[in-house]
């Protein structure tokens, strides 16, 4: 599964390519004609052949090539770190309505936050990509963040799997408090930008 894999990750690398390339041209234009880059960086990976037999492992998925394209959505995954929340939706939207971009999940854990207290905007969009003889569409995971949100996910991130400790209820809680804290200077910092009440609801 793994060497059939590795044949066609051109096809997950373009396609990672063509929807960063998507975003980097609307934030281009969008600096243009309204004075502001909506993104503050983009970070690219492709998930590692390690990483994805263990969580085809994890979510019992058979170990086959065709179930692997089928329901691994994260094997191309983009980053997309925005200046203010506000962003994160309009580029959402910019994205999604895209002729040949066809949109396969949308997650809003910022609306929705997981129990961790994690927020982020996940798409799951699928974009044709032209190889040597055939044209061909992949998965790309997009999270969409503000800078707060990405930091509170870093040090989470860093706190429960690198320390490799367990985490206690009280520290559990706690992240959860911060998490609480951060959204809303988010929702403070994107009132102030977009001239609103910070008491309004995201989106
Ligand atoms: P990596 O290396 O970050 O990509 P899954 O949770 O993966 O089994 P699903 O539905 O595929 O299920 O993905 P989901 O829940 O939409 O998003 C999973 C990804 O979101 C994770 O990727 C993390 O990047 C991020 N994420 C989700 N929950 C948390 C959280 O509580 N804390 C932090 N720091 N990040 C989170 P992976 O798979 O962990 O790997």
């Amino acid at each position: 599964m793994i060497e059939s894999f590795l044949a066609i990750t051109p096809l997950y690398r373009g396609a990672m390519r063509e929807v960063s390339t998507k975003l980097e041209v609307l934030d281009e234009e969008f600096q243009i004609l309204h004075d502001h880059n909506p993104i503050h960086h983009i970070e690219r990976r492709m998930k590692t052949p390690e990483s994805i037999v263990e969580k085809m492992g994890r979510k019992g998925v058979p170990f086959t090539i065709e179930a692997l394209r089928e329901q691994i959505l994260d094997v191309a995954g983009l980053r997309v770190v925005c200046n203010h929340i506000g962003d994160i939706y309009r580029l959402g939207e910019m994205l999604t309505a895209q002729d040949d971009i066809e949109l396969v999940r949308y997650s809003d854990y910022i609306e929705k936050p997981k129990s961790s207290g994690y927020r982020s905007l996940h798409i799951v969009v699928k974009v044709p990509v032209f190889l040597i003889d055939r044209c061909e569409k992949a998965p790309v995971e997009v999270q969409l963040r503000s800078l707060a949100m990405d930091m509170w996910a870093s040090l989470e991130h860093e706190l429960r799997y690198k320390s490799g400790r367990w985490v206690e209820d009280a520290e559990a809680r706690e992240l959860r408090r911060c998490a609480d804290d951060l959204f809303d200077i988010d929702r403070r910092m994107h009132a102030l930008f977009e001239h609103e009440d910070a008491t309004f609801a995201v989106p």
